[in-house]
């Protein structure tokens, strides 16, 4: 004979299985306001960080404000990180309604348009559900510079972006009476005596998390912040007080020797080749500029050296000229970069030799690198050794 317990009928949970107060509809629309600006920032954010690294621009990324990129991919970085708790707590809030019994599809014809538009709406929450864990935990590995993948990260990480947001759409459209309604209405504590913490608390443990998890990171960015940010990547100083991306020893440039390094300035059958000592002949100019990574972290630093408009003078070329930045660096994907002419046009935009009155430390790119006003720390070139005029 059976045991006992295989003969109880087995039905599977429905919404109704979960009975905590706190799977309520108005925590998840207040939950899902707060990762919906948040998305949206970060969304905006990264367009433009992606754009901005677009070797081919239709219109020129603009060169100022100088801390524009560092403002916009601070926000980018930070706004993923304080949706990761958000997410979190909006899928706990409602993972209930996966329960949720599908219409039938007898008879067929009804059935099948009683199905499609829940369909349709379980399918847009696929696609969000599965495209917000894909961005934010690969947004989070690029952080911590860890690729273990085999795609680009830059353009995987812009395509499932359009996905995630136009899901986004179609699940703010499709719930839409359910926000008007909860924002007409304070979200009201359950009665008391439950043996589980209220709503409100669980909205205000929502919010500081999420709060933490900003603190936690953005002295990467804001210098007030640095010591509370123990989850900040790179926030710490490198040499001449600016941190280091990528080491000339990781970077396979090492041993460079003064004496016999040139720059070769191309432009058609046009070349000039200036030891070190010619560039540090050359007219020199001091800027305040920031190094602003796309993995959230910035800093300032004081770069002296030669106005790249100079050198592409040298071989004839003027201010609306494209200028290809090659590096010593043999392996990997940023030993070349391409400014365009709102760069070159601008005159804080140098190939520095010296950072903060002293040369160059090899980390940072000696002995000559580009810096440019309001550009992605990962097109400025380090360890420079030829510039390519094209026009
Ligand atoms: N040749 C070369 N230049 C490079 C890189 C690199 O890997 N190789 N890293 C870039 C990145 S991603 C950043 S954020 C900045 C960091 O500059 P820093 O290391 O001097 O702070 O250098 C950029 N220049
Ligand atoms: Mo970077």
């Amino acid at each position: 004979m059976a045991p006992e317990s295989s003969r109880l009928p087995v039905r599977p949970p429905s919404p109704e299985s979960f009975t905590s107060a706190l799977h309520s509809p108005r925590v998840a629309a207040r939950v899902g306001l707060w990762l919906g600006i948040a998305f949206g920032v970060c969304f905006l954010t990264g367009l433009i960080s992606h754009y901005a690294q677009e070797p081919a621009q239709p219109v020129p990324f603009p060169s100022s404000p100088s801390w524009g990129y560092r403002v916009t991919q601070g926000l980018h970085v930070t706004t993923g990180i304080a949706a990761v708790p958000l997410l979190l707590v909006k899928l706990w809030t409602v993972y209930p309604l996966l329960f949720e019994r599908l219409p039938s599809l007898r008879p067929l014809g009804a059935g099948v348009r009683r199905l499609a538009p829940v369909a349709a709406e379980r399918g847009s929450i696929a696609v969000l559900v599965a495209g917000s864990i894909f961005q934010l935990a690969t947004g989070l590995m690029n952080s911590a510079q860890w690729y273990p993948w085999e795609f680009s990260f830059r353009s995987t990480h812009y395509a499932v972006a359009w996905l995630t947001i136009g899901a986004l759409l179609v699940h703010v459209a499709v719930k839409l009476p359910l926000i008007r309604e909860s924002r007409a209405a304070p979200v009201e504590d359950q009665p008391a005596g439950a043996d589980e913490p209220s709503r409100r608390s669980l909205l205000r443990a929502t919010g500081v998390a999420a709060a933490v998890a900003v603190l936690a990171t953005a002295g990467s960015t804001v210098p007030a912040l640095r010591r509370v940010s123990v989850l900040g990547v790179r926030s710490g100083d490198g040499p001449q007080g600016v941190p280091v991306n990528r080491s000339a020893e990781a970077a396979g440039v090492t041993g460079v020797d003064p004496a016999t390094y040139r720059l070769v300035v191309a432009r058609g059958d046009r070349e000039v080749s200036l030891s070190l000592d010619a560039l540090r002949g050359m007219e020199q100019v001091t800027e305040d500029l920031p190094i602003a990574c796309v993995e959230g972290w910035s800093a300032m630093g004081t770069w002296t050296g030669v106005r790249l408009k100079e050198l592409v003078a040298l071989v004839g070329g003027d201010e609306d000229a494209e200028v290809v930045v090659r590096s010593l660096q043999q392996r990997g994907a940023f030993g070349t970069s391409v400014l365009q002419p709102s760069f070159l046009a601008d005159d804080r935009t140098l190939l520095a030799l010296a950072l903060s009155g002293a040369p160059l430390d090899p980390d940072h790119g000696f002995p000559a690198r580009v810096i440019a006003p309001n550009r992605p720390g990962v097109l400025q070139t380090k360890w420079v050794t030829r510039l390519e005029v094209r026009a």
